[in-house]
């Protein structure tokens, strides 16, 4: 493993970890922005995924959103990879204090992960908009609970919408709020698998006042120059070596 990162690591007693969707690339999840992202998925319906993902287009269209929804956004076989793992290693070791995230894919938790902002929203949850009832991801994407391919409520019909944050809507300021308070008492930040380029997300990192700043992305970002420590190879990998 990187020696700073492994002294960096060992120095420090409140970690917090920012990620993105590049945290899920190894465990089969694209991400948006790399080559392979869904941002350069061949468009079936001739619309950017901004709009399809926006909240707009969920009330104008809840057809088309849900036939892109299900086809791109769900990955009901993806398990956590080593970074998530290692990631609650470390929180059970009591080195991490939370996990910020913008993935919807709930792999955090999964992994056991425990103190989890998940400022983007996640497809496990999913709530009827006229009566706010429940619903699981198995739910959704069961036909027979749908209309077209639009989940209906078992209880008064209404529309069920993912808990997760369109274009267009907002954060959820508690969760904003848990983000920002661990994020400025933490003494190390690692920043990993993020283009750092969605915001208000990417904005959270300037809450950091500790030592050190770490950003571990196959890329290069452009928040490079600020950090005590960059990695540019694949987080599973970096983290993994946490788990030896
Ligand atoms: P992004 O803009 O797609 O950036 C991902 C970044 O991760 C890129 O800079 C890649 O180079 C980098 N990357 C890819 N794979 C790896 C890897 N194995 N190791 C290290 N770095 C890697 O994604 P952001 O998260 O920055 O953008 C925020 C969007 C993407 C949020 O709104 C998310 O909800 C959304 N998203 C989430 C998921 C998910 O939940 N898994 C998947 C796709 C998009």
């Amino acid at each position: 493993m990187d020696k700073k990162l492994k002294q960096i690591i060992e120095e420090s007693t409140n970690i917090v970890f920012f990620g993105g969707a590049g945290v899920s690339t190894e465990s089969n999840i694209p991400d948006f922005r790399s080559e392979q992202g869904l941002y350069n998925a061949r468009q079936k319906y001739g619309l950017s995924p901004e709009r399809i993902i926006s909240h707009s287009f969920f009330i104008d269209d809840p057809e088309t959103f849900y036939d892109y929804y299900k086809n791109n956004m769900i990955y009901r076989e993806a398990r956590p990879n080593k970074a998530h793992m290692a990631l609650a290693f470390l929180e059970k070791k009591k080195k991490l204090k939370a996990v910020v995230t913008q993935n919807i894919d709930g792999l955090h938790q999964m992994a056991g992960s425990k103190n989890v902002f998940e400022l983007h929203g996640s497809v496990l949850r999913n709530n009827c908009m006229d009566c706010g009832e429940f619903y699981d991801l198995e739910y959704i994407m069961d036909s027979e609970n749908c209309k077209g391919r639009i989940p209906k409520c078992r209880k008064c019909g209404g529309t069920v919408k993912p808990d997760v944050v369109l274009y267009e809507e907002g954060l959820s300021e508690e969760v904003i709020n848990g983000a920002v308070m661990a994020i400025s008492k933490a003494d190390t930040l690692i920043v990993g698998g993020t283009s750092l380029v969605v915001y208000p997300a990417a904005g959270l990192i300037n809450y950091f006042r500790g030592k050190d700043l770490i950003l571990i992305n196959k890329q290069r970002i452009s928040h490079d120059r600020n950090a005590s420590l960059v990695i540019n190879q694949p987080i599973g990998e970096v983290l993994g070596e946490l788990l030896l």
